[in-house]
């Protein structure tokens, strides 16, 4: 990178995980001049950041992963059914090299404010080191889960022993063999981490605030099928991008009470048998409209739990009831629940017995007072707005994008915001991003701003922006959709729920990747129906 200021570039973009990565391919290939800014020291973003123990996918490698490159896909082997956090982090490492893109990318850098000019028609993007960019267009693709949750609990600063936070694990890992070890948060962090930490270390208390739903992962090889795909793949790839979650699966046409109870529990169980993530919510039609319904899968997964775990008191505070089944990210594990069985491992339900502050030795509940010799957080993310709120973005007459979502992230498409000219988001608010296999989302995103950009180029146009009649077609279509279903029920990170003081909405497009795809391509098709271009 040119240790240059004021540097003049078509397109500015946000970070360097899979998003960036793809997109730098496809702006470099249209002969755009871009760089990529990355507050992280190599390319991965999520793959990057979380090296916690036992940090995994829950879509399958075959999915996971890009379709862009025909060579890549047939090349690249997987060895995992899930793949591995370091082997991800590999995968991305390969594509960055494979397409020579670090050279446009430049690392250790937080991009800190975007500004609009309406004069020159361009955006001036600072970096945290003061360095100042010009661009046409500029595009965050920060992540929905890259900006981790602010640590809500009294005195986290107090504590004199080792801090981890799943989100940024050290890069050498952690050795807890001889230590007590706290941990808080049971989501998908909390869940992978749990039972690969309290095999190394002496003592291991889990703090559960909200118990949760998981399935077993059943990880292993990839089966035969699986590999067949492989001489099939772009007919599989196009089929994935008309699905509702970027995985192909067989179509629901089944209602939950239209089958026999023994069928319904036979199908759970095969469901169970697979570890299907993807598919889990859509087993019959209704499991995320229909409460009732919900009811059976819920209950059923509940009865999983109670057969693992010996203890009934503690299989009790394990067996989640506060919200409908897959209205929160259902989890894959790996022999989570059976971890509380060990005589080392203890459970602590601070719903029951809240946490009132950490201390200089330990943590503080309400009845207990706990000693340890490390604390990990697994608290989660500001999700889907956090990474973008964290940039100071002034779009048109000054005015703020913090501002402009002071109710909500509003947006069309979830790729734009009126108001915000030539600027766009990958798999942002509005988008089905975190609901789908996120990879299939990039590669949408990414190939309807670059035949966006595209278009405007063969058209002579130097500025695009939604008009807000289209942004709020959009939002009221958005949430009318997530109305319909049992999103809403839960306090979830979808909902925002789960950071104090943001604006309860359905974050999401639940509308599915296939019917998102087919909007945004009939916008494109008329004409980018719902901007004005100058
Ligand atoms: P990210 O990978 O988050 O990359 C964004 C990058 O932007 C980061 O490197 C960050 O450092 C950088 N950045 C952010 N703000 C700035 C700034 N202001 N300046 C400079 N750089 C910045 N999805 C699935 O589909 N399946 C899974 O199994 C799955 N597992 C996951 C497991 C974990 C632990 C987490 C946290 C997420 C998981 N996801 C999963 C979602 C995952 O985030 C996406 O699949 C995907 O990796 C996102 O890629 P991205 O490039 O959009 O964002
Ligand atoms: O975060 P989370 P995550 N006091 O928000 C608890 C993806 N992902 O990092 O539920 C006490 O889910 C909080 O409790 P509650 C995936 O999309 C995927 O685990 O708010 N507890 C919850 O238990 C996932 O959904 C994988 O009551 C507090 C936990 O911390 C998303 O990333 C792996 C607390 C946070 O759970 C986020 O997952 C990892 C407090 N003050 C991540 N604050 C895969 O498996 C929070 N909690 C692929």
């Amino acid at each position: 990178m040119p240790e240059s200021s004021n540097e003049k570039l078509s397109v500015v973009v946000v970070g360097a995980g899979f998003a960036g990565l793809y997109l730098l391919y496809r702006l470099r290939k249209m002969g755009l001049s871009a760089r990529a800014f990355e507050a992280g020291d190599d390319v991965g973003g999520t793959w990057y950041w979380n090296r916690y123990p036992g940090a995994r996918c829950d879509i399958e490698s075959i999915d996971y992963s890009y379709s862009f490159d025909t060579e890549l896909e047939q090349d690249w082997e997987w060895t995992e059914k899930y793949a591995t956090q370091p082997e991800i982090l590999r995968y991305a490492q390969h594509v960055a090299e494979k397409h020579d893109l670090k050279r446009d990318i430049t690392f250790n850098t937080r991009v800190m404010k975007a500004v609009w000019n309406e004069e020159t028609s361009l955006w001036t993007v600072t970096t945290e080191n003061g360095e100042v960019t010009t661009c046409q267009y500029f595009i965050m693709a920060t992540g929905c889960l890259s900006q981790p949750k602010n640590i809500d609990i009294e005195g986290a600063d107090h504590f004199g022993g080792e801090i981890y936070k799943t989100h940024s694990w050290p890069h050498d890992g952690v050795d807890f063999s001889g230590k007590r070890v706290g941990i808080i948060g049971t989501g998908s962090s909390g869940i992978q981490s749990i039972p690969l930490i309290a095999e190394q270390a002496a003592h291991t208390t889990v703090f559960q605030r909200t118990a949760n739903y998981s399935i077993p992962a059943g990880n292993g090889p990839i089966s035969k099928e699986k590999l067949a795909i492989k001489q099939r793949y772009q007919d599989y790839r196009e089929e994935a991008r008309w699905t509702p979650v970027g995985v192909p699966g067989k179509e629901t046409v089944d209602f939950t009470f239209m089958v026999s109870d023994e069928d319904r529990e036979k199908r759970y169980e095969a469901l169970w048998n697979t570890g299907a993530i993807p598919h889990i919510g859509s087993e019959f039609a209704d499991i995320l409209s229909n409460k009732e319904a919900n009811d059976t899968l819920a209950e059923f997964a509940r009865k999983k739990i109670r057969s693992v775990i010996d203890d009934p008191e503690v299989a009790e505070i394990l067996s989640p009831t506060s919200f409908p089944i897959c209205t929160k990210r259902a989890c894959l594990d790996s022999g989570y629940f059976e971890t509380f069985n060990k005589p080392n491992v203890s459970l602590v339900d601070i719903r029951k017995n809240p946490i009132t502050e950490i201390t200089e030795t330990g943590i503080a509940t309400a009845d207990q007072n706990f000693e340890f010799d490390a604390i990990v957080f697994a608290t989660g993310f500001d999700a889907m707005t956090g990474a973008l709120l964290a940039v100071d973005i002034q779009g048109r007459n000054g005015q703020t994008l913090k501002e402009k979502w002071a109710d909500g992230p509003v947006n069309y498409l979830g790729l734009t915001v009126s108001g915000f000219p030539n600027f766009f988001m990958i798999t942002g608010p509005g988008s089905p991003s975190v609901l789908s296999n996120m990879i299939v989302s990039i590669e949408q995103h990414v190939d309807w701003i670059t035949d966006c950009i595209s278009y405007m180029q063969k058209e002579n146009l130097a500025v695009i922006d939604a008009t807000l009649t289209a942004e709020s077609g959009w939002v009221k279509y958005s949430t009318d959709f997530s109305d319909l279903t049992l999103f809403p029920m839960a306090n979830s990170w979808y909902m925002g729920a789960n950071v104090p003081g943001k604006p309860r909405v359905c974050l999401p497009f639940v509308g599915g990747v296939g019917a998102y795809r087919r909007a945004c391509n009939d916008v494109a098709a008329q004409d980018y129906l719902g901007f004005k271009f100058d």
